[in-house]
């Protein structure tokens, strides 16, 4: 199994599958395809037809967008517990995993995840403490019914999809609520994250589109 990702530096999307994977135990090949500075890579259209990362390829079967490759690792590892196994906490995971995915611009468009950024505060818009607000209220939820460390107790394709926006909310100083701080600590104790974290950092390419 291949997975293609971007910079670890930036892209956060390719975070997503990569985190779950190495959380989870499932071994795969990494495939690192930089990002070019001012257009996208022409070698992306040769694994996805949306010449974007990440994309999955398993013997005859590519996935690309992230949400899709983490439900088909889901659907072939069963035994990895990818999703709660509970189905009420199962439909809560999915429920935030996609409003993270398909939402969250102010902080997605702002905040840009940067593995190598300092830790300082910018100016922010309503629209990213508007999200900032709601993950807040999402994390204080779930570490309260589910009684932690992460979202769902076990590591599970809802902290994946979560995975960059703790590095935003730690390089932005973004919040202080109780409940960030402690999944924070965490999500970066997490073997998986640290490695991606150190491996990001010490890219030497500098993408000026996502440096805030
Ligand atoms: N909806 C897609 C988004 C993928 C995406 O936007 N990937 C970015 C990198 S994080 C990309 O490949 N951009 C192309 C480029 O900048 O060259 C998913 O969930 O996988």
């Amino acid at each position: 199994m291949r997975l293609y990702i971007g910079n670890k530096k930036y892209s956060s999307w390719s975070f997503r599958p990569w985190i779950a994977m190495q959380a989870k135990g499932i071994e795969f090949e990494e495939v690192l395809i930089p990002f070019n500075n001012d257009a996208v890579n022409p070698k992306y259209k040769e694994f996805s037809p949306t010449s974007k990362v990440p994309a999955l390829i398993d013997r005859d079967i590519s996935i690309w967008e992230s949400m899709a490759i983490l439900e088909y690792l889901a659907e072939a590892f069963p035994k990895n517990n990818l999703w709660p196994e509970d189905k009420k906490a199962r439909a809560h995971a999915r429920a935030i995993s996609n409003e993270m995915a398909t939402g969250m611009f102010g902080i997605r468009g702002e905040c840009p995840m940067n593995m190598a950024r300092e830790i300082s505060a910018i100016e922010v818009s309503d629209a990213v403490k508007k999200d900032v607000s709601r993950i807040e209220a999402i994390w204080d939820e779930c570490l309260s019914t589910y009684g932690g460390p992460f979202l769902f107790g076990e590591f599970t394709i809802a902290d994946a999809m979560f995975a960059p926006v703790v590095n935003r909310i730690e390089k932005y100083e973004l919040s202080s609520h109780s409940a960030v701080i402690a999944y924070l600590k965490t999500m970066k104790a997490l073997a998986a994250y640290k490695a991606w974290e150190d491996a990001g950092a010490a890219e030497a390419q500098v993408v000026e589109a996502d440096e805030a």
